[in-house]
């Protein structure tokens, strides 16, 4: 089953809307896989935002990161990464659907709530930055063939 990881950012943690951004992905049908409340370090903010080293805003998108603490997700289901992205919604708020996370709650790039991963590649390299082997659980869920055709 694919896999994705999710973050909800400072912003969304202080303004106190990390049951809302869960709920969104649980409702999906997404299945929890692996959670946790924590401060991210420097050194693991600028390796999960590594590709963007060089552009103008990652200095800024390092220390948002690392303002205070994310709660880190990794998720299950059918097409989780693509799934996923469009829960989230587009990159700038602005250009987000009404009825994305992003298009509901935010409005600006730099305070855009959350993180999801872009492909099934780089899913699997940030579930296994973020998350050890331990704090990840597959487990059946009792309403898996509600969700998944063939569970
Ligand atoms: P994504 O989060 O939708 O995948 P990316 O292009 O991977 O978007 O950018 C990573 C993050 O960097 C964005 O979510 C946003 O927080 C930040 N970011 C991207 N572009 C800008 C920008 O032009 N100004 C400020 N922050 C940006
Ligand atoms: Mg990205």
């Amino acid at each position: 089953m694919e896999r994705t990881l999710i973050i909800v950012k400072p912003d969304g943690v202080q303004r106190g809307l990390v049951g809302d951004i869960i709920n969104r992905f649980e409702r999906r049908g997404l299945r929890i896989v692996g959670m946790k409340f924590m401060q991210a370090s420097r050194e693991l903010a600028e390796k999960h935002y590594a590709v963007h080293q060089g552009k103008p805003f990652y200095e800024g998108l390092v220390n948002y990161i690392i303002s205070s603490p994310v709660v880190v997700i990794a998720l299950e289901g059918t097409n989780a990464v693509a799934a996923s992205r469009k829960t989230v919604g587009a990159t700038r708020p602005n250009e987000a659907e009404a009825g994305t996370i992003r298009g509901d709650y935010a409005l600006e790039v730099g305070r855009n709530l959350v993180h999801a991963s872009d492909s099934v590649d780089n899913a699997a390299a940030e579930i296994a930055l973020w998350f050890t082997a331990s704090e990840l659980t597959s487990w059946p869920r009792n309403n898996d063939p509600w969700i998944f055709e063939k569970p």
